[in-house]
């Protein structure tokens, strides 16, 4: 889910170390989505031909600065001096989602030991091991454990099978067969000169740099033929006959017309802040759109014609700095991380939830649920934000494994010496998958025979490492320090675990049924959610000026009210707590007054009449409290002039819905308490010590 970054110079002379400089400085502007390894596919100079191959790779794991280092180190005889009218170089920034962060699972991943064909990819192939179970039989040898190499491995099988097949057609058979999301760019020593990439799920996007100003008419859309797109839509292993793509229709410019171009830079890359040194002009890919460049020509292909196709895609001007173009048109990487929501939590699902079958699987537990069905017990234990996540799926996991749930934070449990036993299963959820809490606590039970089971979002991490077993939740990189994408993942990779655990109990069908129904409508809901971002700046303004805030809510909602007083902590420096409403008479009632900002969660679900209890008390006190209130309920928003309205989603899935306004609210009161909200005072991202 990290960086693309590949480059193409037609008939524009540059030496190989011109071009490395150029694909390192690439890696930097793409530094900041978050990686974990680097490399990066050039053509090897004759002279340094040691290995054989025509194509030289070389990767690292670790920072750009480390792959730099090597590619100093090894590139600097005077063959890397010399000019080449045209080259090809295509370079990653990694974060693994397949495999720990390693120099043999670093991209580009090659289709066999002579570098035949090179891929870099961005995302997840979901199909990957069926497309590598495929190629093995068919005798190739797989190095890695990404899922990558199955792209590289993949093409060239169909570059073996289809000797005439061009290099732009044996990707857009190769991309047919995967699923998942993915940008990939691909570079071949059969096709010198070209370059195909290829998009879905997963931005990419073209920069243009030339002498002549191309416009949009000279990168027609082009489609194959209908007995073509026929054949295309064979699976592996079919025979797939040769023929040329035709053009979509008569307003195609002819061929001479395109090759009029001469001395161009092409640029692919995952963002714009890679190339906006280079040129302002690019075209955003579309999904499924297939870029290719053959002598200098840029031609998008598509895999089908559908109604909506327009006939070219439009070079767009880039008017933005590099900086901006970083957190795209967001002022901090928690405001895009918290928008960035919709896709992150189908990122989570991808290849696990199947919505036509309904239902669910983890890969990476698959093989231990028989054993954790016997054991005597779960426990959840992580620290901060992840766990609030425990505590906001604790309810359903109770009712969907009928197991006790144990929901501890990882200090605390350490310091009790808690009693640990073979038969319990212990989860330890983290993003960074490095907090030392919890990775203390980890050991501890490790040592005691629990099964580990890991929630994290970061590959190759030590909580990663040291389980017996887990899940990564695919939420991207977070880069900002306040949680927010990675806690509604870990959210629903621990649903999706209470999904899979209790799937052959026929008791819990209908349940099962409707969450997986709200799973599937969650993106458009959290969409609709994020719309009420101008509401929640206004309220923030109503907020900022005051020393505390109170949260309130119970059931399925209390864990939104802890973790939305975090959030308002560490990033406003205001004091806030989450009360759950029913410990309201116990104590905390003694603080509602006229003056005293209160947010209430109340939404249409079991415990709704005993939130309403609590509202009244609150209100009786003077209190006006802001309402966090389900779409049209008059009744509730009827006791005060501020609310927010949510959909409704099933009920152990609406916390999820809940936090994204008190994530929005903590940004929008930060902001205007002039606080960093990307780096919070004395917090930092990944917490090492105890
Ligand atoms: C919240 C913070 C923090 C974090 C914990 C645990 O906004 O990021 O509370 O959740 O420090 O970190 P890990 O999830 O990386 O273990
Ligand atoms: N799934 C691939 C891997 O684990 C690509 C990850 C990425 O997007 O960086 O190598």
């Amino acid at each position: 889910m990290c960086g693309i970054f590949a480059y193409l110079n037609y008939l524009t002379p540059r030496s190989r170390q011109e071009v490395l400089e150029l694909l390192i400085n690439g890696l930097k502007r793409l530094e900041y989505r978050g990686y974990d390894s680097t490399g990066l596919a050039i053509d090897n100079p004759e002279s340094n031909n040691d290995d054989g191959s025509k194509i030289m790779i070389v990767r690292r794991p670790g920072k750009v600065k480390v792959l730099e280092e090597a590619v100093t180190e090894i590139c600097k005889g005077d063959e890397y001096k010399t000019k080449l009218t045209t080259h090809i170089g295509i370079a990653h920034t990694r974060w693994a989602t397949h495999g720990s962060p390693s120099e043999i699972n670093s991209h580009p991943h090659r289709s066999d030991l002579d570098n035949s064909f090179v891929v870099v990819h961005n995302g997840i192939i979901t199909n990957y091991k069926d497309v590598k179970r495929l190629l093995e039989k068919k005798g190739y040898v797989f190095e890695s454990d990404t899922d990558t190499e199955a792209i590289a491995k993949l093409i060239h099988h169909l570059w073996q099978q289809h000797p005439t097949y061009t290099f732009r057609e044996l990707v857009e058979q190769a991309i047919l067969q995967l699923e998942g999301a993915f940008a990939i760019a691909c570079k071949s020593k059969y096709f010198p000169g070209e370059c195909v990439a290829s998009r879905r799920g997963t931005p990419l996007l073209v920069g243009i740099k030339s002498k002549t100003r191309l416009s949009t008419d000279h990168i027609p859309i082009l489609y194959p033929s209908a007995k073509k797109q026929r054949a295309y839509n064979k699976k592996l292993p079919a025979d797939i006959p040769v023929l040329q793509p035709a053009p979509f229709n008569d307003d195609t410019p002819a061929e001479d017309e395109l090759l009029e171009v001469k001395e161009v830079e092409y640029f692919f890359a995952s963002d714009a802040s890679a190339i906006i040194e280079h040129t302002d002009r690019v075209i955003y890919l579309e999904d499924d759109d297939v870029a290719a460049v053959k002598d200098g020509v840029l031609s998008i292909h598509r895999l089908k014609k559908s109604l909506d196709d327009s006939h070219a895609r439009e070079i767009t001007t880039l008017k933005m700095e590099i900086q901006q173009i970083m957190k795209g048109n967001y002022d901090s990487f928690m405001l895009k991380e918290i928008f960035e929501q919709p896709e992150s939590v189908v990122d989570t699902m991808r290849g696990r939830m199947f919505f036509e079958s309904k239902t669910a699987v983890l890969g990476g537990i698959k093989e231990y649920i028989p054993e954790i069905k016997r054991c005597r017990r779960l426990i959840l234990i992580a620290c901060g934000t992840s766990y609030h996540s425990a505590v906001a799926t604790r309810q359903l996991l109770e009712e969907l494994t009928e197991l006790p749930v144990v929901v501890e934070l990882a200090s605390d449990f350490m310091d009790r010496h808690t009693p640990i036993f073979r038969d319990d299963v212990c989860f330890f959820i983290s993003q960074s998958g490095e907090t030392a809490d919890t990775l203390i606590a980890l050991r501890y039970c490790k040592q005691r025979g629990a099964l580990i089971v890991g929630v994290t979002n970061t590959v190759g991490s030590s909580i990663c490492r040291e389980s017996h077993c887990g899940v990564h939740i695919n939420a991207g990189p977070e880069i900002g320090v306040a949680s927010t994408k990675a806690y509604t993942s870990q959210f629903i990779s621990l649903v999706m675990f209470a999904l899979v655990m209790s799937e052959d109990r026929l008791s819990l069908q209908t349940r099962r049924l409707e969450i997986i129904e709200g799973l599937e409508n969650l993106a458009a809901q959290i969409r609709k959610v994020l719309q009420l971002n101008s509401k929640v700046q206004e309220l923030a303004k109503d907020l900022y000026l005051h020393k505390s805030l109170l949260i309130m809510g119970r059931g399925f909602n209390f864990a939104t009210c802890l973790e939305g007083a975090l959030k308002v902590k560490e990033l406003t420096y205001m004091h806030s707590e989450g009360i759950l409403a029913g410990e309201l008479k116990h104590g905390p009632i003694a603080l509602v007054d006229d003056e005293m900002p209160v947010l209430m969660i109340v939404m249409r679900d079991p415990v709704y009449t005993k939130c309403m209890n609590a509202l009244q008390q609150v209100t009786a006190r003077k209190s006006r409290p802001i309402l966090l209130c389900e779409e049209g309920d008059e009744e509730t928003k009827s006791f005060s002039s501020r609310y927010l309205e949510i959909p409704r989603t099933v009920d152990c899935l609406q916390g999820i819905l809940t936090v994204i306004p008190l994530q929005l609210l903590s940004y929008h009161i930060a902001v205007l308490r002039g606080c960093d909200v990307d780096c919070p005072r004395n917090l930092a991202k990944s917490v090492t010590v105890e």
